[in-house]
């Protein structure tokens, strides 16, 4: 059995830096991807730095599929900002090839790796500080919902099949409850009822969709605060990262996933529930930004629909924290023990949270409409 530095030894030496790689160290709180920050340094240059991630093979069955859909979208993408006479090297993500010329590195384990440069001058927040910042991050959203718009949906591929699929998602659940191959349900029987009581809600948006409510978009599908790098003067929305879920779905969803984790002040994993709330104010200057950054591409509908947004992302994720507790925390990176419950806890009184400011989130959102 290799080691973590052999692996990652490997993988660097399969891509060509432009000067020598000096080192990597694992880099960002992502859930998901094994993320390294290469480090090169030229001859007579500052140092270049570059990211390099291993696509968790748990989430991502065909990584050449979904190579195919960053390569397209971010070729795309790039070419709409020039077109705009934007900065291409920082607005948008560029794929680095490795010398073998496909569009990521398979190492003798079968991982598969990817490289993109670092796109410098930026942060990445973990949480929204100011309501400032968290506009910004839903101008960013929304544009590159708004740039997204004309992409040929038909040829994305589904990287994870059924990603926002709520009913789909409430289906696998009820089976890790059914099975329990770890004897862990008896202990979250409160979160297991909570989701239950709410089964019904799981079909809303799905319903919505199956009647031509609601249309199929490109979208994001992962619109985490963390996953918009700012300027680190500006505080302005740079870069949209993280493209692996860019597939066909709904406008909600990027506006929930947003919401559910940046509309509030504490962390996803906070285990002192007291402290979970909906923050209605920051729900109300995010709905704004993104409507904005996304300059009137959204129906009348859409907009309607945007608190279920909120909640069905934020009760979605904690039916898959959960999910994935009881089958042995398999997806979810954790970094200790009930991590994943814990995170659960979160969202499903987050969720309570929401339906408790419901008249206050439509009110905000029928103002919105008629105002635009
Ligand atoms: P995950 O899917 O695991 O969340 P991400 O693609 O979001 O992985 O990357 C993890 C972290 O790495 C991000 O939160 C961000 O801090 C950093 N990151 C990713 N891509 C870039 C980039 N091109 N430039 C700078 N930082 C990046
Ligand atoms: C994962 O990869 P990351 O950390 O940006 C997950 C999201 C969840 C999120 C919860 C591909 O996001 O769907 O909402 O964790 N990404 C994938 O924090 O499953
Ligand atoms: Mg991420």
């Amino acid at each position: 059995m290799r080691t973590a530095e052999e692996m990652l030894r490997e993988a660097m030496d399969a891509f060509d830096f432009g000067a020598p790689a000096v080192g990597a160290l694992r880099y960002g709180s992502g859930h998901v991807n094994d993320t390294f920050c290469v480090h090169t340094q030229p001859d007579n240059a500052p140092c270049r730095r570059f990211i390099l991630q291993r696509m968790s093979p748990v989430a991502f069955k065909r990584p050449d599929q979904l190579m195919d859909n960053i390569i397209g979208v971010t070729e795309h993408l790039g070419r709409k900002i020039l077109q705009a006479g934007g900065d291409r090297d920082r607005e948008a993500m560029e794929v680095l090839r490795p010398r073998s010329g496909e569009p990521f590195f398979t190492d003798s384990d079968g991982g598969a790796w990817r490289v993109y440069p670092f796109v410098e001058h930026t942060v990445c927040h973990q949480s929204a500080g100011t309501p400032e910042l968290f506009a910004a991050s839903g101008r960013a959203f929304g544009r590159f919902q708004a740039l997204l718009r004309d992409y040929p949906a038909e040829t994305l591929y589904e990287t994870i099949p059924n990603f926002h699929n709520t009913e789909d998602r409430l289906a696998k659940l009820k089976e890790a409850v059914r099975a329990d191959p770890l004897g862990r349900a008896a202990e979250c029987r409160p979160e297991i009822d909570f989701i239950m009581a709410r089964q019904d809600d799981c079909s809303v948006a799905l319903r919505a969709l199956r009647e031509g409510k609601l249309p199929l978009r490109v979208t994001h599908n992962d619109t985490k605060l963390n996953n918009v790098l700012m300027d680190e003067k500006t505080g302005e929305g740079v870069c949209i990262i993280d493209l692996d879920t860019v597939m066909p779905g709904l406008v909600i969803y990027d506006f929930g996933d947003s919401i559910r984790f940046g509309a509030n002040h504490c962390a996803e994993d906070e285990t002192d529930l007291s402290k979970v709330a909906l923050d209605v104010e920051l729900f109300s200057v995010y709905t704004a930004a993104f409507l904005e950054g996304a300059g009137g591409a959204l129906t009348d509908t859409e907009i309607e629909y945007l608190p279920w947004g909120a909640k069905l992302m934020t009760l979605e994720c904690g039916i898959r924290f959960l999910t994935d507790y009881l089958v042995g925390d398999q997806y979810f990176h954790i970094s200790r023990e009930k991590h994943n419950l814990d995170r659960c806890r979160t969202q499903c009184r987050l969720t309570a949270d929401m339906e408790a400011h419901w008249a206050q989130l439509q009110s905000i959102v029928d103002a919105y409409r008629e105002h635009r």
